[in-house]
């Protein structure tokens, strides 16, 4: 507990609004070289906006795009991957980086 709240502490201080800018500022040869990695993610369904093809997550820290835990919505890949959600379902997500966006691939 002490530590997810240390962690938290850190995001908080570096600022997670500064991660969009510093990946623009990124060279386009390191950003490329992230773009093909599946990123595995756990949470919670928020809610689901199946016509607009995006899903609310109560995600939990993904520590290999130094993202804490929070609450945000992701665009999926397919509007059918929504029809294995509902809300309140315990999730395991896929993302894959498309730009500066992450992009749900697969979820169950
Ligand atoms: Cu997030």
């Amino acid at each position: 507990m002490k530590t997810s709240l240390f962690v938290l502490a850190v995001i908080a201080a570096t600022g997670m609004s500064s991660l969009p800018s510093y990946a623009d500022e990124m060279p386009m040869s390191t950003t490329q070289a992230h773009s093909h990695e599946a990123i595995v993610g756990t949470g919670t369904v928020v809610s689901e906006n199946k016509s607009a093809g995006s899903v609310t997550l109560q995600h939990k820290s993904i520590p290999a795009i130094g993202w804490g835990a929070m609450t945000m919505e992701f665009k999926v890949k397919d509007k059918m991957l929504l029809d294995k959600v509902k809300k309140g379902d315990k999730v395991q997500f896929t993302l894959l980086q498309q730009g500066k966006d992450y992009v749900i691939t697969n979820i169950k």
